[in-house]
């Protein structure tokens, strides 16, 4: 009952904007930063009924609007093995956040407790971070009031990149099993990492030089602490677009989105050919690669790049080894034609396709041994299951060859965050697989040759209108419309295309690829067209 009063007293401080309504998407709430006090402060007490009905188990909440303007914000809740919040209670958080008074939010809030049989005296541990949004510290000290008004201990751990957060609450949930996964610090994260790759390229030769745009954001500051870590004898990183005080340059004309959706440099980067670069977005869950030739040509090493050569080199590494078990890759609709073929045709790894939103992709490869997944835009990771842990762990090598592979299999499952998608976890592994085959970004680029595509952001009426089925790929609603396109796409060599509804924006998205640049250009207009 005490808990009840606090709640709504403590609520009268977070009002919630009249005729503003909220949705927890696939990024959790994400709009302007200033109409996400209330929704902050709700998600506080959320997360401490999470926590309590799970035993107490830690729950994580990180602020961030990833890769958005600099004025957006975003907050999302992370489960206790570091993974994103059971899709169940994504529903509460809506309802919470939309609760229209002081008292409906309190309602809303014993009526989860008594639906779940939630006790509301039992412990509630919730652990939180923030970007560097100018927005951040005014929400953390919304969230703290709902902590505070729902009874849950907590601990701040100020600025971190969002899978460092998810990093920590699995490491404090973990602490006291048979396979903790790490020291539950910022400290802890570098620690396990940089280790982690000097294991893996030992004995192979220092890598180039490799220049990555932070995107002005979180990731900046923290791969230059992870690369002190690492040290210079294994890794030289230059970090550019780091200005995390110059809050509006924040992912302006650079970063992971803007590079993956323009085909484009950073602003003002000047890159040596044949030099590898990359891009994080604004909170380092995202990366991607690219590299120019001798005449300048830019070449885009995307998450479909990466997938293919994680999957590659590790459905490689287990052949060496002897161990049985099998990689699996898991992409979306958006993963370029030519890497599935690569994937399926060449390197004979099963692939899973789901509806966009990594939470999906890793449900999905958690039922592969090995699971690889990626979405294109560079948002991905390498999940290893309990059991190839297990067989990797106990297996009794024949010769060096094989020891020698699964040394390098246990060293890369650290080496790559095993909770959520990670920039800084996901540079180190591609700078290990090609300091592995000595290769330089245009050999990696060689593995296949993406066709020309292009994604089209189409204002709608109502974008609930459409509906697809099959992993997003077939339009079911509005009728007649995928026969419509089904009969443009037949006019192109290697065309594809379809259409969806963008779970973050109130838009419809549509993707073509074909042959050239020329028709896949033309296809997603035409494509396009069919929606006005
Ligand atoms: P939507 O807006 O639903 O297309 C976008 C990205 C997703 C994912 C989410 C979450 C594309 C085409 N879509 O989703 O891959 O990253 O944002 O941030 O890139």
């Amino acid at each position: 009952q005490q808990q009840l009063s606090q709640i709504a007293k403590f609520s009268t401080l977070h009002p919630r904007p009249d005729g503003q309504t909220y949705a927890y998407g696939t990024a959790g709430f994400r709009l302007l930063g200033s109409l996400l006090d209330s929704v902050v402060f709700r998600v506080g007490l959320l997360a401490a009924l999470r926590s309590r009905k799970l035993d107490g188990e830690t729950i994580g909440v990180m602020i961030t609007a990833s890769h958005n303007p600099p004025d957006d914000n975003g907050v999302k809740l992370i489960d206790p093995q570091g993974e994103m919040l059971e899709a169940t209670w994504e529903a509460y958080a809506t309802k919470f956040a939309n609760a229209e008074t002081d008292d409906e939010l309190t309602k809303e809030y014993l009526a989860v407790a008594e639906s779940l049989n939630i006790n509301l005296d039992s412990p509630a541990n919730v652990v939180f971070a923030r970007d560097t949004r100018a927005s951040g510290p005014a929400l953390v000290a919304a969230l703290k009031d709902g902590l505070e008004a729902a009874a849950a201990e907590y601990a701040d751990y100020r600025i971190l990149t969002t899978p460092q957060l998810h990093y920590i609450v699995k490491c404090i949930n973990t602490a006291k099993t048979a396979t903790p996964y790490g020291h539950p610090s910022e400290q802890g994260y570098y620690e396990k990492l940089a280790t982690a790759f000097q294991i893996v390229t030992k004995g192979k030769p220092k890598p180039h030089v490799i220049t990555v745009d932070a995107a002005n954001g979180v990731g900046g500051p923290k791969l230059k602490e992870l690369a002190r870590h690492i040290g210079s004898d294994y890794l030289d990183v230059n970090v550019v677009k780091d200005e995390i005080d110059a809050v509006e340059k924040l992912n302006y004309q650079c970063g992971a989105d803007f590079v993956k959706t323009q085909q484009k440099l950073p602003l003002g980067l000047q890159p040596a050919p044949y030099e590898l670069y990359a891009s994080l977005d604004g909170d380092a869950d995202r990366i991607v690669f690219y590299y120019v030739d001798d005449a300048k040509k830019f070449h885009l090493l995307d998450g479909d790049k990466i997938a293919s050569l994680a999957a590659m080199f590790i459905r490689d590494l287990i052949a060496l080894s002897g161990v049985d078990l099998q990689v699996g890759v898991v992409q979306t609709a958006y993963a370029n034609g030519s890497s599935s073929k690569y994937l399926s045709d060449i390197l004979q790894v099963p692939i899973t396709v789901t509806p966009t939103g990594v939470k999906h992709l890793h449900h999905a490869s958690q039922l592969f041994d090995v699971g690889v997944y990626f979405e294109a835009n560079g948002h991905g990771t390498v999940l290893f299951s309990n059991s190839a842990m297990k067989a990797l762990e106990s297996f009794e090598a024949q010769n060096p060859g094989q020891q020698d592979a699964v040394a390098t299999l246990l060293s890369l499952a650290a080496l790559i965050n095993q909770t959520v998608g990670d920039a800084l976890s996901d540079l180190l592994l591609v700078i290990a697989i090609l300091s592995h085959k000595a290769w330089g970004p245009s050999e990696w680029n060689l593995t296949y040759t993406d066709l020309p595509n292009r994604l089209v952001r189409v204002v709608v009426r109502d974008r609930t209108a459409f509906k697809t089925e099959d992993a997003e790929r077939k339009l079911v609603e509005p009728k007649g419309l995928q026969a419509e396109i089904d009969a443009l796409v037949k006019k192109y060599k290697s065309g594809r295309s379809f259409v969806r509804a963008s779970g973050t924006e109130d838009a419809v998205r549509v993707y073509a690829e074909a042959a050239t640049r020329l028709e896949a250009d033309e296809l997603a207009v035409k494509v396009s067209d069919l929606l006005k």
